[in-house]
């Protein structure tokens, strides 16, 4: 297996560079908004494939052929798994999983000191002293509900992808470049994060974050069961330091979120305006509401320091009693759920959930509810009737909306436009055509919907369930991610996607926004910083063939690397007891040429990536022969890539 073939350069690469060349400068222009029907295209082939225009690669069903590449990236969230997966569109073949807030035996994430210490970086004291209690060091389960990419001006940039964690209040960044967690950062004050989304305009420079649960700013247990000391927190994360900004405390929960076209707005749904802690509590209002947050005013007034430092946060009072220009609430139908900018850059539809409606607000309009005695819902353009269960809306490039109807296990395609125009009492029946699907959709998604770059080409709807659409699996079933051709007039859906816990949300990109992936690490890639800087202690040089143990005290450092099919350690010694650090380089510096590193009844195991290091610690255990061996499938001698470790007796 010794290639012949040049860094970063694959086989892929060399075939399609002459062919995709000339196409891809016209990759990505307006064509793109047309959908492949008024293209009239069904083509196939790798040059149309891998040269970005909308043409598609599928056939009108949607597969994919062998070895063709799909359309677009599909980048899914995974609810309670806790990782970000990525599918292609619309074969729905998944690509890769990437683990974020869950811990995973194949890579070592959640285990390797790479990714502990971006665990640990923004750990709160009290996580801290939590984790400690239970004998932990992170913790390593995630509920991954929301994954959106970076923008600039409107459109994804392909820099980062950001995403929740609402069971340990977490927030979490994926660098596209290597398609790896480079920060986590967990959220103070603030309780479950659920909505999230990047500021649009002019760039993502924040990160919207909604706090869903209530509980006491200082919640240390001074007081617990007074209802009224409770508050919840809406947070806006700097995107690039990776620190909260700002946080604005809000009257009644958060769940959904999204942001404007102008870089004005950022807004909330409620379900809970009235505070409530149980059910029959959170759903006895007819409204509940919107928040609409004022981002100037709120820079104002954190650049004039009138903010309370908690817990090392700057917090303004966005409360409606504190009658301050950082927020606004507009009343809507009781317990709404989805909030979606569509890409007219005007218009905000709020999903009623409990209601058969969608409110369709105007943010144009949202400046004149800043002045005094405005009528909180003079935004209000539109309410068209949907169906039941109204949860999430996805736009295509030609003004229409998509809404998931939970409770009717349907989505309907309704024009805005005309919605409007039936609101202010004209004749038009704004309702396109309605769909059934298998069964209680969530989140939808068309390509680059919620970008200035929506197309009308497929949706994906994610189903929550998928009782009999496969074969029995047992109790527990696969979810279901359809998927639904929206070039024509009428919606087709045209597949079946089983998933496994909880596809809650998903986006779809285009393969020319995600043109700086990488095959091979860089060698000076800031993931190893902290271990390269221990390395260079200790005097080895990483970058180089390694075989280096080190003792210091009763910590042991064994650097080897790995050129297929063997390590540069054959065996190495070391005492019972002692903490043992292994870090690995792989110089193997061609495409695909992953290899492993496993620690045999130690419970240790990760990846290394062509060029990659990887470190990982552990205690040896009781004397005797360990075998470590890698478990990436590398070569033809991959079984005989192995080497012992001798664990000696402790001295008396
Ligand atoms: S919310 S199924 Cu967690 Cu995205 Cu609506
Ligand atoms: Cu190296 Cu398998
Ligand atoms: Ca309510």
């Amino acid at each position: 297996m010794e290639s012949t073939v040049k860094k970063g350069l694959s086989r892929r690469t060399l075939l399609g560079a002459s062919a995709g060349g000339a196409v891809a400068a016209s990759a990505f222009g307006g064509s793109l908004v047309m959908g492949p029907a008024a293209l009239g295209l069904g083509v196939t082939g790798a040059a149309t494939a891998m040269s970005g225009g909308s043409a598609r690669a599928a056939g009108a069903d949607g597969s994919v052929a062998p070895s063709q590449l799909d359309d677009y990236y599909g980048f899914w969230s995974s609810g309670q798994t806790g990782e970000m997966r990525i599918l292609g569109i619309p074969s729905m073949r998944e690509l890769m999983r990437v683990p974020v807030f869950n811990r995973c035996s194949a890579t070592g994430w959640g285990q390797t000191n790479e990714s502990i210490r971006i665990h640990q970086r923004t750990m709160t004291e009290k996580t801290k002293k939590q984790l400690a209690a239970n004998g932990k060091k992170i913790h390593d389960n995630g509920d991954l509900h929301h994954v959106h990419m970076s923008f600039t001006e409107g459109k994804y940039d392909g820099r980062y992808l950001f995403m929740n964690d609402k069971a340990n209040t977490r927030v979490a960044r994926v660098r596209c470049d290597v398609m790896k967690t480079d920060a986590i950062l967990e959220i103070p004050n603030a309780k479950g994060i659920h909505g999230l989304r990047p500021q649009k305009w002019p760039r993502s420079n924040y990160v919207f974050c909604n706090g869903e649960d209530e509980a006491p700013l200082n919640n240390d247990g001074s007081t617990m069961t007074d209802v009224s000391t409770y508050v919840n927190i809406f947070t806006a994360v700097d995107a690039d330091k990776w620190e909260v900004a700002w946080q604005v405390q809000v009257s009644g929960n958060l769940d959904n979120c999204d942001a404007d076209y102008e870089g004005k707005w950022a807004f909330s749904t409620s379900y809970n305006s009235e505070m409530g802690m149980t059910l029959e509590e959170m759903t006895k209002s007819e409204m509940d509401h919107v928040v609409v947050f004022n981002i100037a005013e709120i820079e104002k007034a954190i650049a004039a320091g009138q903010y309370e430092e908690i817990n090392g946060v700057k917090v303004l009072d966005g409360r409606k009693e504190a009658k301050s220009l950082f927020t606004r609430y507009i009343p809507i139908a009781n317990n709404p759920h989805g909030c979606n900018m569509a890409p007219d850059k005007k218009h905000l539809v709020i999903n009623g959930k409990l209601s058969p409606t969608v409110t369709v607000l105007d943010v144009t309009r949202f400046d004149a509810l800043f002045y005094e005695n405005a009528e909180p819902r003079s935004a209000v353009v539109a309410e068209p009737q949907l169906g039941l269960g109204p949860l999430h809306t996805a736009f295509d490039g030609r003004g229409n909306a998509y809404t998931s109807l939970f409770l009717d296990s349907q989505v309907v395609k309704w024009n805005i436009d005309e919605a409007i125009r039936a609101h202010a009492g004209e004749k038009v029946d704004p309702i396109k055509d309605k769909i059934d699907v298998h069964y209680q959709p969530g989140h939808l998604k068309t390509v680059m919907g919620e970008t200035l770059d929506a197309t009308s080409d497929w949706l994906v709807c994610l189903c929550k369930f998928s009782k009999d659409r496969f074969l029995n699996v047992g109790p527990l079933k696969p979810e279901n991610d359809q998927l639904i051709d929206i070039s024509g007039d009428k919606m087709v859906l045209v597949h079946d996607g089983p998933t496994f816990a909880e596809p809650h949300d998903a986006i779809a990109v285009h393969p020319s926004i995600m043109s700086n992936i990488k095959s091979v690490w860089d060698r000076n890639d800031p993931m190893w910083a902290e271990t390269r800087a221990q390395a260079e202690k200790d005097g080895v040089n990483i970058d180089e063939w390694t075989d280096e143990v080190v003792r210091d005290g009763n910590k042991v450092r064994v650097y080897m690397t790995s050129v297929a099919p063997a390590f540069s350690v054959e065996s190495f010694t070391v005492k019972e007891g002692d903490e043992v650090t292994i870090i690995v380089t792989n110089l193997d510096e061609i495409d695909d040429l992953t290899h492993g590193f496993t620690m045999g009844n130690h419970g240790v195991a990760m990846e290394v990536g062509p060029q990659q290091t990887s470190s990982v610690t552990f205690v040896a255990a009781t004397p005797g022969v360990y075998w470590y061996y890698c478990q990436w499938f590398c070569h033809a001698l991959h079984m005989e890539m192995r080497g012992r470790m001798f664990v000696e007796p402790k001295e008396a």
